[in-house]
């Protein structure tokens, strides 16, 4: 069995900090600021929380809401000062937690000293630290970018950016005010390094690494495969995900920065399905990441091949397998994983893999929580999950929407739908269809203010005061203020099932987080019913009915459970009659004890 860590125990919670709670102390009214994430240890600490990792705080121009950084030793003064960092760094200490910074090296903000450096001059000594290339001619003699990759949040446009001034392309994945820094430069990775050793010594106690797996790019940048027909520019991660001298540039991060610290590491790695890659990146003697986000189940409804604003079909089964195949990944080869399905890059996790009507939105969060407090690996909360807070309404307006990703996306689709019209087509098919991957899957809908009470602004920010993003319009019932208030063990909150969750999760850990897995049914259409046991033989069962519908499930033979002890509904576990079936309700999990 995995040798045990606290970085393997630990429960994360994300803060996205903008949305998180505006105290009035950054310089931005209505934004979230550091002062507010130290004036909720409590509750985080209550809630059964460790570690606490933040969305980037530091200088930004927020293109990208901080993913867009021009100084990674400074706080940007919407969310504070650096001594706010000290200070809720020492507050978090007090309460045993820690805190995880997000690391965006992959590339800067444009407005970085680097980049300024860079583009200053070919000659620039620091010219090399960004990805530049000259241009490229069609047979018209055009100017063309050096190859067809798309830029990544919107999908309109080259991720090559023209430079007038020194008449070179420079690489932006992102958006263009976001250049891809140049790994191949030892400066520059030295550089990098030292942004580490900087948090680290302050009290940081590791790094959530923004797409790290995109930091090595295939030489000669070759053009993408087509991924989405017809468009002029495509999807390129083939050349840029996990590319040449990715392990190389882990492996010197550890031996360079991290042996020296106690660290927990989690890497972002979009796009890779490839099990050895996998591996090789988290398995325990590599010496590279503690753990990775991997994207496949939050990318289940994604067009294959395609951009992220994309609608497919998906089944409760599809779900099964993947949770499966990473669960048996990781135990079977020493590697270690992540336990996520909510973060700032996506919907809310009840509106998408649940039911988030008034009548089920409790219960299909509870089962949900249910899920992820008994798989194992690293558990990733995110803001809001706890309290099973859902998508923006579809009432409100597509000007509502204005993360980057989704204001490029609309605007791509107001142009293709006008260009329909002139072409005497379906122009108004083309505006719903848009409306509806935005209301569906937008970045937006995870980045609403934080709903702590149903008075004024949800309790976010004062009274008065504009929060920079609508607030959802459910925060009158759905808010931490109301789920905090205790009435029965029949009548549990989403918070309060949450909180039950992690504590069960920490007193069984040798189950639940270090525990074998075993898949109990792979043929039910809408069950996901699955064993843990740990190494004393110890045994979980977990049986949740992914679907509106009642169903009946047989426990298989070889299980025995011998009762349930607890479930979604609280009220009412379903009997176990001796031929072993289970007559689950609507959205129904329970879990059992095993005899
Ligand atoms: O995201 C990387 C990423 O590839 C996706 O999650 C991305 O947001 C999605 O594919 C868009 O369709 C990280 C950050 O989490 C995200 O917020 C940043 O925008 C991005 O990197 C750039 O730093």
């Amino acid at each position: 069995n995995a040798k045990q860590a606290w970085w393997k125990e630990c429960v994360v919670y994300q803060i996205y900090p903008a949305s998180f709670l505006s105290t009035g102390s950054g310089n931005a009214p209505g934004w979230g600021d550091v002062r507010g994430i130290t004036s909720k240890l409590d509750y985080l600490k209550h809630l059964g929380v460790d570690c606490v990792w933040s969305s980037p705080i530091f200088k930004s121009p927020q293109i990208d809401m901080g993913y867009d950084i021009s100084d990674y030793r400074d706080i940007d003064p919407r969310y504070g000062s650096l001594a706010d960092v000290d200070e809720l760094i020492r507050e978090l200490q007090k309460r045993d937690m820690r805190l995880i910074m997000d690391l965006v090296v992959n590339h800067t903000s444009d407005q970085h000293d680097w980049f300024l450096e860079s583009r200053s001059s070919k000659s620039s000594p620091k010219r090399d630290w960004y990805i530049w290339q000259p241009a490229k001619y069609d047979e018209q003699g055009t100017r063309v970018p050096p190859n067809n990759w798309g830029m990544i949040l919107g999908d309109a446009n080259s991720a090559w950016t023209w430079d007038e001034k020194t008449q070179e392309y420079f690489l932006a994945l992102f958006t263009p005010e976001q250049p891809d820094l140049n790994w191949r430069n030892p400066e520059l990775r030295e550089a990098v390094h030292d942004v580490l050793r900087f948090w680290l010594d302050r009290g940081a106690s590791g790094f959530r690494m923004d797409v790290i797996n995109m930091i090595s790019k295939v030489e000669g940048y070759p053009d993408a495969p087509i991924g989405t027909p017809g468009a002029k520019y495509q999807p390129g991660e083939k050349h840029f995900a996990n590319g040449p001298h990715l392990h190389e540039y882990l492996q010197e991060i550890n031996s360079k920065v991290l042996a020296r610290y106690d660290t927990i590491t989690v890497g972002e790695m979009p796009f890779v399905r490839d099990e050895e890659e996998i591996i090789k990146v988290v398995g325990a003697d590599r010496g590279e990441l503690n753990m990775i986000f991997i994207f496949d189940l939050v990318d289940i409804d994604n067009a294959p091949g395609g951009f992220r604003l994309t609608l497919h079909p998906w089944t409760p089964a599809d779900m099964r397998e993947i949770i499966t195949k990473y669960q048996r990944l990781m135990l079977d080869r020493n590697g270690w994983n992540t336990i996520f399905i909510e973060n700032h890059d996506n919907p809310r996790s009840v509106s998408r893999y649940a039911d988030d009507s008034d009548e089920y939105r409790s219960l299909s969060s509870k089962l949900l929580c249910l899920m992820q407090t008994t798989l194992a690996g690293t558990l990733y909360v995110y803001q809001g999950e706890e309290l099973g807070m859902r998508n923006l309404r579809p009432e409100v307006a597509m000007e509502e929407y204005i993360d980057i990703e989704s204001v490029n996306f609309w605007e791509k689709t107001k142009k293709l739908a006008a260009a329909e019209e002139e072409a005497g087509g379906r122009k108004e098919e083309v505006l719903a269809e848009g409306r509806k991957v935005l209301q569906t899957k937008a970045r937006d809908h995870a980045r609403t203010p934080i709903q702590w009470s149903p008075g004024p602004n949800a309790g976010f920010c004062p009274e008065g005061v504009k929060p920079w993003m609508a607030l959802n319009s459910d925060y009158t019932t759905v808010n931490a203020e109301t789920q905090r208030k205790y009435t029965s063990e029949d009548d549990l909150s989403v918070l309060q099932f949450w909180r039950r969750g992690l504590q069960s999760r920490k007193e069984h850990k040798d189950v639940f987080v270090y525990g074998d897995f075993t898949l109990l049914d792979d043929t039910a259409d809408n069950v996901f019913a699955y064993q843990r046991t740990a190494e004393s033989g110890e045994a979980f069962v977990t049986v949740l009915n992914f679907s509106g519908e009642r169903v009946e499930w047989i426990v298989p033979e070889g299980t025995r459970v011998e009762r349930w002890v607890t479930g979604n509904y609280q009220k009412g576990a379903p009997e176990l009659d001796l031929s072993g079936k289970v007559a689950l309700r609507p959205w129904e999990g329970v879990l059992g004890v095993c005899g």
